[in-house]
Order: structure tokens, then sequence, then C-alpha cells
């Protein structure tokens, strides 16, 4: 079949390029420059295999700037919170329907991957796609959220289980029908019920790292090791205690529990989660600004991708950390070997660290759990280490002449 995919990005553009296996696909975005981009093979996209997949599927795959005509066409447009008002903008969204209003034909089907809010399908989308003149009933519309993560997109795209909601019989066979990659488990819902499912994973997430750092907080006052005593409660079969850190970055955790709240009365857990995993920036500022004392003195954060080895520093809790270690009037540097622009130019490691007086480790990259304690600590004024991540040996860095502060373990 025919199908447009509206949204080359992250999700949108991977998404495309396995449909493309088995559909003739022409991806969409409003971008001119993304779509140039595209269309030269310079993708906006670094995940494992994306260049492979996309020389694979070039044949198949056309890219522009307007829908067409297609037997299925799939959203996958940015949910963003606005910035000025914290509250869901489904701008994006509403405009990718709007343009699929113009070209929709009875018998299309119309797929929404992107994450809204509870209610947004049938009370958004489907009216909106209606005003072209073409009932539901007559077109198929279901809600098929994405569950990949950073990182590993292609492969959990293929591989994970996936929910449709579809809004009767005949938009399930044709969603079936376009699914054609996912090598996973695909089960049937209602629409409200797949956007909810989808909420609940991700405030699940969300909920669960807060009470990882509500524990490493606590430990840190009774001189427990929260790492050690997470690893031995997950030897509990039904305890699995997540990883606490200087706090949660991206734009799905963070943004996805918001949208249940704001929708929702009863969610004072949910917020009080978001509360506790936004306070951790603080926490972790307070235990640097500590260590370094009255300024001046040089700070340098390594790492400011909001998680390992992603180049994604969307609502990296990097950016706070910077910023409050420059406002209270510390020389900041960062390094980052995933991430090639940022609000502070990334300098080289030997750069970054120079003369430095403590090390912060933000970001829990592979690279950082090899790093040479003995040769950093010649090149550091102060040899001082802030690991949030607890990603180091600290006893190694300790013999090394490090001071070592690792969140969590009784001595932040
Ligand atoms: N984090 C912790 N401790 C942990 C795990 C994560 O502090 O134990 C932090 C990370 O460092 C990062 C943030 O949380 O800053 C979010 O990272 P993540 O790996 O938990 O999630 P995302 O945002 O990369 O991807 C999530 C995934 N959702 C779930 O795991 C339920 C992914 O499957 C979704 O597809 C994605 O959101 C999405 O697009 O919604």
């Amino acid at each position: 079949m025919k199908v447009c995919v509206y949204g080359l990005g992250h999700i949108g553009l991977p998404t495309a390029l396995l449909l493309a296996q088995d559909h003739a696909v022409v991806g969409v975005d409003v971008d001119p420059d993304r779509v140039a981009n595209v269309r030269e093979g310079d993708l906006p996209v670094s995940e494992p295999g994306i260049d492979e997949l996309y020389a694979e599927v070039r044949e198949d795959f056309a890219v522009t700037t307007e829908a067409e005509p297609a037997d299925a066409h799939v959203l996958v447009t940015p949910t963003p919170l606005e910035e000025a008002t914290d509250v869901p903008d489904l701008r994006a969204v509403r405009s990718a329907t709007e343009s699929v209003a113009e070209v929709l034909r009875p018998d299309d089907l119309v797929v929404l991957e992107s994450t809204v809010p509870p209610g947004t399908g049938e009370g958004l989308v489907v009216p909106i796609l209606e005003s072209s003149g073409v009932d539901a009933g007559e077109f198929s519309y279901a809600h098929c959220p994405e569950r990949a993560i950073p990182g590993r997109t292609l492969v959990e795209m293929i591989d994970n289980h996936r929910v449709v909601g579809a809004l009767d019989e005949a938009s399930l066979d044709r969603a079936l029908e376009l699914y054609t990659f996912v090598e996973g488990e695909i089960h049937a819902t209602d629409v409200a019920a797949a956007e909810f499912v989808k909420l609940m994973e991700n405030t699940h997430r969300d909920v669960n790292i807060a009470l990882a750092n509500e524990f490493a907080r606590m430990a840190e006052e009774l001189g427990v090791d929260v790492h050690e005593a997470r690893e031995l409660a997950n030897e509990h079969p039904r305890v699995d205690v997540l990883r606490p850190g200087p706090g949660v970055g991206g734009h799905c955790i963070t943004v996805d529990p918001q949208f249940l709240a704001q929708r929702v009365g009863s969610d004072r857990l949910i917020s009080l989660a978001r509360d506790v995993n936004e306070s951790m920036v603080g926490h972790t500022i307070r235990s640097a600004t500590d260590m370094l004392g009255s300024p001046p003195a040089t700070l340098t954060v390594l790492g400011v991708a909001y998680k390992g080895d992603v180049s994604d520093t969307r609502r990296t809790p990097a950016l706070p950390f910077v910023r409050r270690a420059q406002n209270a009037g510390y020389d900041v540097r960062v390094h980052d070997p995933h991430v090639e622009s940022f609000t502070v130019d990334p300098e080289s490691l030997d750069e970054a660290v120079a003369d430095s007086d403590c090390l912060a480790i933000v970001t829990d990259h592979s690279e950082y759990e090899d790093l040479d304690p003995t040769a950093l600590a010649e090149r550091m004024a102060t040899p001082q280490l802030l690991d949030s991540r607890a990603v180091v040996d600290d006893e190694a860095w300790r013999d090394a002449g490090f001071v070592v502060r690792v969140l969590g373990d009784g001595t932040c």
C-alpha cells in the first residue's frame, strides 16, 4: 500500500524507513531543510542501523513537504509541553491532521503514533478528519503509540509488543496490514485505552525513578550505599528498583505524566514524583558546590545528553545543572563525546579537565566508565569527582588521589 508518514523526527523517520521495507512510503515534513537532508541521505536521527536501513529502502522511500493521497497516513509529529504555559502543545498534530483531511478518501487508514493527552483521538483528530466530508466509518482510524527507547529504536520498533487502539474492526484490520515490520505481538483495544496505556507506561517509569531518587536521598542520610542496597533489593523476584541520578530528562518521561495529571483530577502521586525528580538537580548541584567551596573554581561537567550513549539533549538535567553552577559563580566546562552542539562549547576531554577543581559525571555514557583517574588527577588543579550516576569504580579513583562523592552512597 502507499503510506504517508508525517513528521520525520526521532520516531517518524525510523518508522517510515521500516514501513518502506513492505510499502511505498512518502515521508512528509513541514521543514524543507529536513526534507532536503533526508533526500540526500543526511539523516537527522542517529540510531544504530538507520543508515543501512535507509540505503536498503531508498528506492521505496520518497520525501516531500506536502500531504499526498495515500492508502494510509501515519502521524508522528511532536507533542511537547508549551514552554510558556506547560500545557500540551498539540498544534503539530492538529495541523498534520488538517493536511491529511485535505487529501482523505473513503477507505483510507489514519494512524496516530504521537503520544497524546487522553481523549485526543476521538475528541480532536477524528473530528478534523471528518471535516473532509468523509465520515468515521468510511475511513479507518487507530492510535498505535510507539514504545522504542532511544539508542535501540530500530530493534525495539521491530521486537517490542505493540498496542493498537482501533476505532472499529475495519480499522484494526487495516492497522494490522500496515505494521508488517512488527515481530512482537500486537494487542488490540479501543482508541481511549491505547492513549491511556502509553501514558501509564511513561508515568510508571517516572514514578519509579522518583522512588529510586527518594531512596538515594534517604540512604545518604542514613549512611547506606543505595547502589548496593538496590542490587540486594532487586534480588527479590517481585522488586525492580530503578537507578537514581541527577534528574530525569528526555522529551517523553518528563512530559507524558503531565498529559495525564493535567487531564484527570486524581494526580497527587504523579505530580509529586515529577517534583522529586526535578529536585535532583538542586541536590546534585549542592554536592558539587560543597566540594568546590567558594568561587572562583572550575567545574567540569561530563555528559550533557539526557541519558547515556545518546546524543539527545532535550530536557536534559545537565542544562539546569550547568546554569545553576554558572549562576553560583563557577567557571563551568562541559564535555560530551556524543553531543556536537550545546549552549557551552564542548571541548576535548583533556582541555575540559585541565586545571579543573572538580569533575561532575551527569550523564552515564559508557566512555566514562573507563576513564583513567591517574592521568586525570595529574591534569587537574584539585582532583575531585562527583559521580551522580554511579558509573566509575570509586575505590580506584580514591586510590588515584581523588576525593570522590557518589550520589546515593552516603558520601554526598
Ligand atoms: N533514568 C534514571 N534512572 C533509571 C532510568 C532512567 O534516572 O533507572 C533517567 C534517564 O537518565 C533519562 C530519563 O530517566 O534522563 C529517561 O530515560 P529512559 O531511558 O527511562 O526513557 P526514554 O525517555 O529514553 O524513553 C522512554 C521509554 N519508556 C519507558 O521505558 C516506559 C521508551 O520505551 C518510550 O518509547 C519513550 O520514552 C517514548 O518515546 O515515549
